[in-house]
């Protein structure tokens, strides 16, 4: 019998290209390599697409997951010290990945802060 998850869960609140850093993986720490990624924020997660939404859906028919990021008890803050580029902010995960997110462009890494915020904010912290 198929399960219908819940609706909540399907609502993309946000989603477009932004600069992404993954910089530690269960507290462990990688190495920096930026990269262009298409971003889906929904109520409970983010994803990270590596390549265009249309890339990514045939990517997914293919049975590839997209790296997906567990909001619930997770941080958002930003991150100045962490790059010398501007507009930089930091997701850690209550499983210790880290994340960098960047845009040069003002209003757009501001969106993003806030509409991630507000999610993390309304979840549970755990
Ligand atoms: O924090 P870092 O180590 O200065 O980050 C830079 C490096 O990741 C660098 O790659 P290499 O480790 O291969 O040299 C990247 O090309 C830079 O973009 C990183 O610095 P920024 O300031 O752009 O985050």
């Amino acid at each position: 019998k198929d399960v219908i998850p819940p609706l909540e869960q399907l609502m993309v609140e946000k989603e477009g290209y932004l600069q992404k850093a993954k910089i530690a993986d269960g507290g462990k720490k990688l190495r920096k390599n930026w990269s262009t990624s298409w971003i889906v924020l929904s109520s409970r997660k983010i994803e990270f697409y590596k390549e265009s939404k249309q890339q990514a859906v045939s990517n997914m028919k293919a049975g590839n997951k997209p790296e997906s990021v567990d909001l619930c008890g997770a941080h958002i803050e930003w991150a100045k010290e962490k790059s010398s580029r501007k507009n930089v902010f930091q997701i850690t995960t209550a499983s210790g990945n880290e994340f960098l997110l960047q845009s040069d462009i003002d209003f757009i890494i501001l969106d993003w802060f806030h509409a991630i915020k507000n999610a993390i904010d309304r979840l549970p912290s755990r």
